[in-house]
């Protein structure tokens, strides 16, 4: 062989290791691509940038990809209060619809609606047959009184706090549904006032407002119909319930739920959305957002003071029922959380509702109702208690950030099959 015959066997030699080497390159990098295109073993901390499914994608659209690491997630721990007498459960004692509590001098404070009435409530539907003594709802014939607690847990009954004026002045037929706004070292309740049986043309009622030096009161009366209804034909026509302020942005942002695509004829297609009014001042004028409805879901209103923004919980009704929401300027809610055995009516205490703050730090534990607390014919609710962790100063994941809840069977059962819903005859 001679010597140039050497050099381009060399040369040939060389040309194909390279080109061995480079396709060696070449499939590594291809099968670190496809690693790349697959979503990782490992929970990554931000969104990976490759193709997402719509699911995979709003997961990181959450407080935390892990709900057990999302502040906005809790179960909920039930106690029942000490200090409340029902008359044996007779249904002629209800209290529902707690506020929030507040903490004065140390000492929690919280209004609610009460009744008490000769007989139990003979229902919306027969509305028409209730008289001055027979209440048609159970929030029918109601006035709202308020209980004080150390504890949060045993509460002392204090009595009336805003009672129902005389005859034709708003609230004369029942007040109830109170919430409290501390505004300047005074406080206010807002509450919905009746001038006829709930029911008879639906849940007519618009918010009151009445204010105090003190939360013992006495309450002077400060305004009614304080959230306009609507224009017929609007969302909100005929119904401004569940009024629930906080201060945001250094103005009062009061939330409220209105039943709409209901009344006269349609009770079983009624849908449920929370609007916002915003003003200045307690007694007015509010400015409903132009973004209302604000919420699509949630049978009461639940609004705190969270991070730079506002969470808010939708209990019982809508598609996005039983869910923490979150919005970052108390308007654009989106959904944070799932939730089970959610607290109806829940009213959390929240220390800085009213500090205006900027940096909500949310809640531990609050007060809700249970609507069925009677036997049928004896309907009544009682207050509850709720504790959980939507806070972020307080974590007890053990106890509220598992995501399983065993119930016995039975609590399955007791929702069985009535003979005429069983599809099959069976
Ligand atoms: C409640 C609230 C309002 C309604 C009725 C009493 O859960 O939504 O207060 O009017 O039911």
């Amino acid at each position: 062989m001679n010597s140039s015959k050497v050099i381009l066997m060399i040369l040939i030699g060389c040309i194909s290791s390279c080109s061995e080497h480079i396709a060696e390159k070449q499939s590594e990098f291809s099968s670190h691509q496809k690693s790349q295109d697959v979503f990782p073993h490992k929970m990554p901390i931000e969104k990976p940038n490759i193709e997402l499914s719509a699911a995979m994608n709003r997961m990181f659209d959450y407080p935390a990809t892990r709900v057990q690491d999302n502040e906005l997630f809790s179960q909920f721990k039930y106690t029942r209060l000490k200090g409340f007498n029902y008359n044996d459960g007779d249904g002629t004692i209800s209290r529902r619809d707690p506020s929030r509590p507040i903490l004065v001098d140390g000492t929690y404070y919280v209004y609610y609606t009460r009744r008490s009435t000769k007989v139990p409530p003979i229902g919306w539907n027969k509305a028409s047959e209730a008289t001055d003594e027979i209440p048609s709802t159970d929030w029918d014939l109601a006035e709202i009184w308020y209980a004080t607690s150390i504890d949060g847990f045993k509460w002392e009954e204090k009595g009336v706090a805003i009672s129902r004026p005389s005859k034709p002045n708003p609230g004369w037929r029942s007040v109830c549904t109170p919430d409290i706004l501390i505004w300047k070292g005074k406080y206010y309740l807002y509450y919905q006032a009746f001038n006829e049986p709930s029911g008879l043309r639906g849940d007519w009622c618009p918010v009151s407002v009445s204010y105090a030096d003190s939360p013992d009161g006495p309450w002077t009366h400060g305004g009614d119909s304080v959230i306009p209804f609507g224009k017929k034909g609007d969302w909100d026509q005929d119904a401004t319930h569940d009024p629930q302020p906080i201060v945001y942005n250094g103005k009062i942002y009061l939330y409220y739920k209105a039943a709409y695509n209901k009344w006269p004829d349609i009770r079983d297609k009624y849908a449920v959305a929370h609007g916002l009014a915003i003003a200045d001042n307690p007694l007015g004028p509010f400015t409903k957002h132009h973004l209302n409805p604000v919420l699509n879901s949630g049978h009461e209103t639940t609004y705190f003071p969270f991070k730079e923004g506002v969470a808010a919980m939708a209990i019982k009704d809508g598609n996005e029922r039983e869910t923490m929401q979150y919005s970052q300027d108390g308007v654009n809610f989106k959904v944070a959380s799932s939730l089970s055995l959610t607290p109806f009516a829940a009213a959390p205490y929240a220390a800085d509702a009213f500090t205006n703050s900027g940096n909500g730090r949310g809640v531990t534990w609050g007060l809700s109702h249970f609507i069925n607390a009677g036997t049928p014919g004896k309907g009544y609710s009682i207050i509850a208690r709720f504790d959980c962790d939507l806070s972020l100063d307080f974590d007890k994941p053990s106890v509220f950030k598992k995501t399983g809840i065993w119930h016995n069977p039975d609590v399955y059962f007791q929702q069985g099959l009535e003979r005429n819903e069983n599809p099959e005859g069976r």
